[in-house]
Protein backbone atom coordinates (compact mmCIF):
# COMPACT_ATOMS: atom_id res chain seq x y z
CA UNK A 1 0.00 0.00 0.00
CA UNK A 2 1.64 2.92 -1.21
CA UNK A 3 1.46 6.35 1.83
CA UNK A 4 -0.88 8.16 0.58
CA UNK A 5 -3.94 5.28 0.56
CA UNK A 6 -4.00 5.69 4.16
CA UNK A 7 -5.92 9.01 3.78
CA UNK A 8 -8.63 7.41 1.36
CA UNK A 9 -11.75 6.12 2.72
CA UNK A 10 -12.79 2.90 3.01
CA UNK A 11 -16.11 2.17 4.65
CA UNK A 12 -16.00 -1.77 4.16
CA UNK A 13 -12.46 -2.06 4.11
CA UNK A 14 -12.93 -4.48 1.06
CA UNK A 15 -9.50 -2.30 -0.37
CA UNK A 16 -11.66 -1.09 -2.83
CA UNK A 17 -11.98 3.09 -2.33
CA UNK A 18 -15.02 4.63 -1.20
CA UNK A 19 -15.15 6.55 -4.60
CA UNK A 20 -13.89 3.73 -6.44
CA UNK A 21 -17.12 1.97 -5.10
CA UNK A 22 -19.51 5.10 -6.16
CA UNK A 23 -20.51 6.02 -2.70
CA UNK A 24 -21.02 9.66 -3.63
CA UNK A 25 -24.27 8.38 -5.55
CA UNK A 26 -24.83 5.40 -3.27
CA UNK A 27 -24.52 3.15 -5.68
CA UNK A 28 -26.13 -0.50 -5.16
CA UNK A 29 -25.09 -2.75 -7.96
CA UNK A 30 -27.05 -5.61 -6.61
CA UNK A 31 -29.90 -4.21 -5.59
CA UNK A 32 -29.76 -6.27 -1.93
CA UNK A 33 -30.04 -2.54 -0.24
CA UNK A 34 -27.07 -2.23 1.23
CA UNK A 35 -24.76 0.55 -1.33
CA UNK A 36 -21.94 -1.09 -2.96
CA UNK A 37 -18.94 0.88 -0.58
CA UNK A 38 -20.74 -0.63 2.21
CA UNK A 39 -20.85 -4.28 0.96
CA UNK A 40 -18.49 -6.90 1.12
CA UNK A 41 -19.84 -8.61 -2.34
CA UNK A 42 -21.33 -5.81 -4.51
CA UNK A 43 -22.18 -8.01 -7.53
CA UNK A 44 -23.49 -11.08 -5.18
CA UNK A 45 -20.94 -13.64 -7.23
CA UNK A 46 -19.74 -15.50 -4.04
CA UNK A 47 -16.59 -13.76 -4.70
CA UNK A 48 -15.94 -11.15 -1.83
CA UNK A 49 -14.94 -7.43 -3.53
CA UNK A 50 -11.51 -8.10 -1.31
CA UNK A 51 -10.38 -11.11 -3.27
CA UNK A 52 -11.86 -9.45 -6.34
CA UNK A 53 -10.05 -5.79 -6.06
CA UNK A 54 -7.43 -7.50 -7.36
CA UNK A 55 -4.98 -5.78 -5.07
CA UNK A 56 -4.78 -4.03 -1.60
CA UNK A 57 -3.80 -0.48 -2.80
CA UNK A 58 -6.89 1.63 -2.43
CA UNK A 59 -4.71 3.65 -4.96
CA UNK A 60 -5.26 1.54 -7.82
CA UNK A 61 -8.16 1.26 -9.87
CA UNK A 62 -10.15 -1.78 -9.35
CA UNK A 63 -9.11 -4.82 -11.81
CA UNK A 64 -10.93 -5.67 -14.97
CA UNK A 65 -9.60 -8.71 -15.74
CA UNK A 66 -11.30 -9.26 -18.97
CA UNK A 67 -11.14 -5.79 -19.94
CA UNK A 68 -14.74 -5.39 -20.56
CA UNK A 69 -15.60 -2.37 -19.01
CA UNK A 70 -16.56 -3.72 -15.75
CA UNK A 71 -14.04 -4.24 -13.09
CA UNK A 72 -13.80 -7.60 -11.50
CA UNK A 73 -16.14 -6.59 -8.31
CA UNK A 74 -19.22 -5.87 -10.44
CA UNK A 75 -18.35 -8.35 -13.22
CA UNK A 76 -20.15 -11.79 -11.96
CA UNK A 77 -17.98 -13.70 -15.20
CA UNK A 78 -14.20 -11.52 -14.40
CA UNK A 79 -12.35 -13.82 -16.62
CA UNK A 80 -15.32 -13.81 -19.54
CA UNK A 81 -14.42 -17.38 -19.95
CA UNK A 82 -18.43 -18.87 -19.62
CA UNK A 83 -17.92 -19.41 -15.96
CA UNK A 84 -19.56 -17.46 -12.88
CA UNK A 85 -17.01 -16.37 -10.45
CA UNK A 86 -19.08 -17.82 -7.96
CA UNK A 87 -18.56 -21.32 -9.88
CA UNK A 88 -14.81 -20.61 -10.37
CA UNK A 89 -14.42 -20.02 -6.79
CA UNK A 90 -11.05 -18.88 -6.05
CA UNK A 91 -9.35 -21.64 -5.46
CA UNK A 92 -6.01 -21.95 -8.06
CA UNK A 93 -6.54 -25.14 -9.77
CA UNK A 94 -3.25 -24.54 -12.03
CA UNK A 95 -1.04 -22.84 -9.24
CA UNK A 96 0.17 -20.02 -11.72
CA UNK A 97 -0.89 -18.00 -8.67
CA UNK A 98 -3.92 -16.27 -10.61
CA UNK A 99 -7.61 -17.54 -8.71
CA UNK A 100 -9.31 -19.48 -10.80
CA UNK A 101 -12.28 -16.68 -11.06
CA UNK A 102 -10.16 -14.77 -13.04
CA UNK A 103 -8.02 -17.37 -14.78
CA UNK A 104 -9.13 -17.58 -18.39
CA UNK A 105 -7.44 -21.44 -18.64
CA UNK A 106 -8.18 -22.97 -14.83
CA UNK A 107 -6.35 -25.88 -15.90
CA UNK A 108 -3.33 -24.94 -18.03
CA UNK A 109 -4.25 -27.13 -20.86
CA UNK A 110 -3.71 -23.74 -23.06
CA UNK A 111 -7.37 -24.39 -24.58
CA UNK A 112 -9.80 -20.90 -23.04
CA UNK A 113 -11.70 -22.09 -20.23
CA UNK A 114 -15.13 -21.99 -21.72
CA UNK A 115 -17.45 -24.91 -20.57
CA UNK A 116 -17.29 -27.18 -17.74
CA UNK A 117 -13.45 -27.38 -17.04
CA UNK A 118 -11.92 -30.57 -16.09
CA UNK A 119 -11.76 -30.04 -12.15
CA UNK A 120 -15.51 -29.52 -12.35
CA UNK A 121 -16.03 -33.00 -14.18
CA UNK A 122 -13.99 -35.00 -11.25
CA UNK A 123 -15.82 -33.24 -8.59
CA1 LIG B 1 -14.60 -0.34 -0.11
CA1 LIG C 1 -25.30 -4.18 -2.66
CA1 LIG D 1 -18.22 -10.33 -5.83
CA1 LIG E 1 -14.68 -7.17 -16.44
Amino acid sequence: MTPDAASIPDADGDTLSDADEGALEARDSDNDGHPDFEDDDSDSDGVSDSVEAGDSDLATPPLDSDTDGDPDYLDTDSDDNGIFDGIEGTGDSNNNGVPDSRDFDNDGDQIHGRGPSRCCLCM
